[in-house]
């Protein structure tokens, strides 16, 4: 006998059917699942076809920009405009929102279309993230920027693993693969294990000292109960965590011996890295918080690139960072 997998478009057809909903997301999602075939492709071609180094510019964050940022930026782009439901996007690659379909659009959406550039040049893990969030549909669209809170749904593909996470809003957090003729299929609900047994920590080590003195205490004090791991790449760092469970963090870099390096907001991008992965976190039954234990869903951003610091994953865990974080030391 044959046997078919659901597929990620199927799934999500009867989501919208059953909740009453238009289809102007599926045709959304349609143009982002395209995009993220389109760019898995690139990677995998990436080193035959010279596209893994640098492009030779610097973005408006001061990094060196590569050839695969650019690829996927236009990418992800092109897709996104042509789905027509598109107001406007906020790119990882691009200084301001894109305009898009500013009178007929119907979603916001923000991205970062290749996460884990030191992986790159290796052809290893990378990801593709974006949050989405709707339309005013009860008065004029003021074109604001959105905190996470009000995303309808935000998600994660691991490049070129072939994975694709994806929550969307009060109706969880789901896990999907590609299959062999490039679908996503297979739905498995994602929740945070509530057993420390597997929980795992994950964080830039060579960092370490860099962070505030509480937390140092924190990690000196606790982080032998659990795994470390640490691939470097958001999407595939947080993959790990929605399983296991525990905790991944990008702190705030105070104590650097190079005072012109501290980063007091930490490194990760609020819009499309930390609120995307926070948005996704909860549907799990996680939790995120910066470094003054405010929610990350609750922080409304006042620049598309924004950055803040980021501690994500089982609830206890990052309470339990957050309540040592508040400690003075
Ligand atoms: P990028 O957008 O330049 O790739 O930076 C974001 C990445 C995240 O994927 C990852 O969690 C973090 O930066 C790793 O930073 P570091 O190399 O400092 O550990
Ligand atoms: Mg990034």
């Amino acid at each position: 006998m044959l046997q078919f997998e659901q597929t990620f478009m199927d799934f999500l057809l009867e989501h919208q059917e059953r909740h009453n909903r238009t289809y102007h997301f599926l045709i959304l999602m349609n143009s982002i699942l395209n995009a993220a075939k389109r760019i898995q492709h690139y990677y995998l071609t990436g080193a035959l076809r010279g596209n893994l180094g640098l492009a030779g510019s610097v973005n408006v964050q001061g990094e060196n920009v590569l050839k695969m940022d650019e690829i996927a930026n236009d990418v992800v782009k092109h897709y996104l405009s042509r789905s027509g439901r598109v107001i406007q996007a906020v790119s990882e690659e691009e200084d301001v929102p894109i305009d898009m379909n500013l009178e007929g659009g119907r979603y916001f959406v923000y991205y970062d279309p290749m996460d884990g550039s030191s992986n790159v040049p290796h052809n290893l893990p990378v990801g593709f993230l974006f949050g989405v969030a709707k339309r005013n549909l009860d008065g004029p669209e003021d074109l604001h920027l959105r905190p996470g809170r009000s995303y309808i749904a935000a998600g994660m593909f691991v490049i070129p693993t072939g994975t694709f996470t994806i929550a969307l809003r009060q109706a969880g957090c789901w896990r999907f693969h590609i299959d062999e003729i490039q679908n996503f299929v297979k739905p498995t609900r994602m929740t945070l294990p509530e057993n420390r047994k597997t929980w795992e920590v994950s964080y830039n080590s060579a960092n370490r000292e860099t962070y505030s003195s509480a937390l140092q205490k924190w990690l000196a004090a606790n982080e032998r109960k659990y795994a470390f791991r640490y691939l470097g790449a958001l999407a595939g760092d947080f993959h790990r965590i929605l399983t296991n469970g525990g905790i991944f963090m990008y702190p705030a870099i105070v104590n650097h011996p190079d005072p012109k390096k501290n980063r007091p907001s930490g490194k990760l991008r609020l819009m499309y890295e930390a609120a995307v992965t926070a948005f996704m976190c909860h549907e799990a039954g996680g939790l995120a918080v910066d470094e003054q234990a405010r929610s990350i869903l609750d922080v409304v951003p006042e620049t598309p690139h924004q950055r803040t610091a980021l501690y994500l994953g089982s609830a206890p865990l990052v309470q339990e960072v957050a309540a040592a974080l508040s400690q003075k030391a």
